[in-house]
């Protein structure tokens, strides 16, 4: 039944007209235009977005940023190049600016030199990434066994530079290509067969090999916290579809989850093709050998000249610079063509602000002395018409410690490869690290028990996420003090006596444990630790602070074979040897050397149920026991660390 109220409503819209004919609206045309002309004329650049044609016809989005100096003929100018999979708008996107050098303060910040050196500036996303047409694979190895296509990384930046000179009238037909980490893997892959307008690539921080140890996997063991990085860069095109947590302290997520296997389950990660291929290839097969950068360079001639950067504290490629070095350095016969230089850095830290990381403090800009003196006039005597010559040593290699830099002839300077053998530091009873060698008599060995049901945190609860933004310390955490491990009944912590005279270290230091484990597989984590005096008057938080200088993780099962595991003989004492990351560094006068034995560091890496199962990706909860570990010292089954000592003075 109609209501009062309903009835004079209706009456309301009656008189309103409701229902009579609509009057004519002012209406017209849209207010947008179908393309608007953005009135630039004023900024000191310009910017043009074009499709550039790959040689299957896919167009690969590139974003080009021409300072007004630069002009045909006596004014032209270099072009750099970065190619990512890391959103080229947003790189060259930072501020809506007239000028370039706002514009540019992004992820890669290079803008000191690009701005004042009157580089074109040109960033592009990679195929399959953000505006790129095309199909995306993770480090999308070169065509053959792993790429059935016609194209790799290799072509489409041939194919880049081919358009870039032939369309860039202002461009002095000149190229360089840098980039970090993913960008630093990208340069790799165009020195090979490279474009003859190439003529210089720094690859910073470079991805090189997966397995070995740079982003999935440490001699063996899964950089379980990666898997993130994993599911946002491929579950979209564009990245919106983000990791989700489920705990505030990623320690307690990936224990609750079980194994890894399961967590990436859990989020939908079996639809990712690289997570397919991880969970496919969990050993150092053919899949990973074959794409190792350092592998595939090692084939090729080196003929751009090429400057390779590495941080000492890199959280994620820290392996991959130095075997390039390695790989790349029999090459350069005539010494022109290829230069190492390394900083106290972070991943990527370089190209930042490089005074200081973590509690570190360096009394110095290292990363605008590295951009200024070392990155600036290699570019300009490469990328120039008429470059002055740089007049660069070999290596350049800031110290740890003493806080120096050293122009150095070569790297590693001691060590395997060298003139100089590396020095045993032996692991000793009663927990001591010595330069003797164990004599019978001595305790044989030491034990503690690893339980992976209470693995070994990698750095201080609450565990953050792997990340950049505000507020996350990941990118520093090799610098943690190492205290709270060395006070743990599941870490052995030897240390020396405090050191009388200064003891430098440069190059790879080597771990050789002779261990046992009740099970039958293990982890075996190596520590090398720089112990400060238990007072610093000059900066009272590092009294007794231990700082890693190198450190890394050896899955037991690979102890024979990298691509073939085997399960460990239980209670055998058995040889483990594997290097560590390149160090730089002379611990002080009044400063002890400490290594630490751990089992688990975690979540960083997976857990190792030990006990021996097919894929530990997947390993089931009855598999995780917890073992009985030995480090032996005793003569005939003497654990040490080889450090690559040398003169305390060059
Ligand atoms: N370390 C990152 C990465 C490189 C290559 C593959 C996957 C991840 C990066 O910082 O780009």
């Amino acid at each position: 039944m109609p209501t009062p109220c309903s009835l004079s409503l209706l009456a309301l819209l009656l008189a309103g007209g409701l229902f009579a004919q609509a009057p004519k609206m002012e209406t017209g045309p849209s207010e947008t235009p179908a393309a608007f002309k953005v009135a630039a004329d004023s900024w000191d650049y310009t910017r043009r977005v074009e499709m550039i044609p790959m040689r299957d016809g896919v167009k690969l989005h590139t974003i080009i940023l021409v300072p007004k100096g630069a002009r045909p003929g006596a004014a032209a100018a270099p072009i750099l190049l970065t190619r990512t999979p890391y959103n080229a708008a947003e790189l060259t996107g930072h501020a809506h600016s007239a000028h370039l050098g706002p514009v540019l303060q992004g992820y890669d910040n290079v803008t000191d030199l690009i701005v004042e050196g009157g580089y074109i500036r040109v960033v592009q996303d990679v195929r399959g990434k953000y505006g790129s047409e095309g199909d995306y694979v993770m480090n999308r190895p070169l065509r053959g066994p792993l790429n059935p296509t016609e194209v790799d990384h290799s072509t489409d930046t041939y194919d880049t530079i081919d358009w870039l000179v032939k369309h860039l009238p202002e461009s002095n037909g000149r190229v360089g290509i840098l980039g970090i980490s993913y960008d630093g893997f990208l340069p790799l892959m165009a020195l090979v067969n490279p474009h003859p307008a190439l003529k210089a690539a720094v690859p910073m921080n470079p991805m090189v090999d997966g397995w070995r140890g740079d982003d999935w996997f440490h001699h063996g063991a899964f950089r379980a916290q990666n898997l993130a990085y994993i599911h946002d860069q491929q579950a979209t095109r564009s990245g919106e579809v983000k990791w989700w947590t489920s705990h505030f302290d990623d320690y307690e997520m990936f224990l609750a989850s079980g194994s890894t296997g399961a967590l990436a389950k859990s989020r939908g990660m079996e639809q990712l093709g690289f997570w397919r291929k991880v969970v496919e290839h969990p050993t150092y097969d053919a899949f990973w050998q074959q794409q190792a950068m350092d592998r595939v360079l090692a084939e090729r001639p080196l003929t751009v000249p090429t400057m390779i950067v590495h941080s000492l504290y890199d959280a994620e490629d820290i392996y991959g610079a130095i075997a390039v070095w390695k790989a790349l350095k029999p090459k350069d016969t005539a010494g022109n063509l290829l230069y190492l230089a390394m900083g106290p850095w972070n991943h990527g830290g370089q190209i930042g602000d490089g005074s200081s990381l973590g509690p570190l403090k360096f009394n110095q800009d290292t990363g605008l002395q590295f951009r200024q003196t070392i990155l600036k006039p290699f570019l300009e005597q490469h990328l120039r018409e008429k470059g002055s010559k740089a007049e660069l040593p070999p290596v350049s290699a800031f110290e740890t410690g003493t806080n120096t830099w050293r122009k150095l002839p070569g790297w590693p300077m001691a060590g395997a490869g060298t003139a100089t053998a590396a020095t045993p530091f032996y692991l000793g009873a009663g927990l001591k690290v010595t330069t003797t060698a164990p004599k019978a008599g001595d305790a044989p060995f030491d034990a503690y028990v690893s339980d992976p049901a209470k693995p070994v945190p990698f750095r201080a609860r609450p565990i953050q996420p792997v990340g950049y933004d505000k507020g996350l310390t990941w990118p520093q955490w090799l610098t943690d003090d190492q205290r709270e491990a060395s006070g743990r009944t599941d870490v052995l912590a030897y240390v020396s006596a405090p050191l009388t005279a200064p003891l430098r270290i440069s190059g790879e230091p080597v771990a050789h444990l002779v261990a046992s484990t009740s099970g039958t597989d293990s982890d075996w984590v190596v520590k090398v630790i720089d112990v400060y005096p238990d007072e610093v008057a000059s900066q009272p938080a590092l009294g007794g602070f231990q700082l890693m200088v190198s450190a890394d993780i050896f899955r037991g099962r690979y102890r024979e074979s990298l691509e073939t595991p085997k399960a460990l003989k239980p209670d055998a004492p058995l040889v483990y040897r594997f290097a560590l990351p390149t160090a730089n560094h002379v611990f002080l006068p009044g400063h002890r050397i400490m290594v630490q034995i751990q089992s688990s560091w975690f979540p960083l890496y997976d857990r190792n149920p030990q006990t021996f199962v097919p894929s530990i990706l997947f390993a089931l909860p009855e598999a995780y026991r917890p073992a009985t570990q030995r480090i032996y010292h005793a003569p005939g089954q003497a654990s040490f660390v080889a450090l690559p000592v040398v003169p305390a003075r060059p």
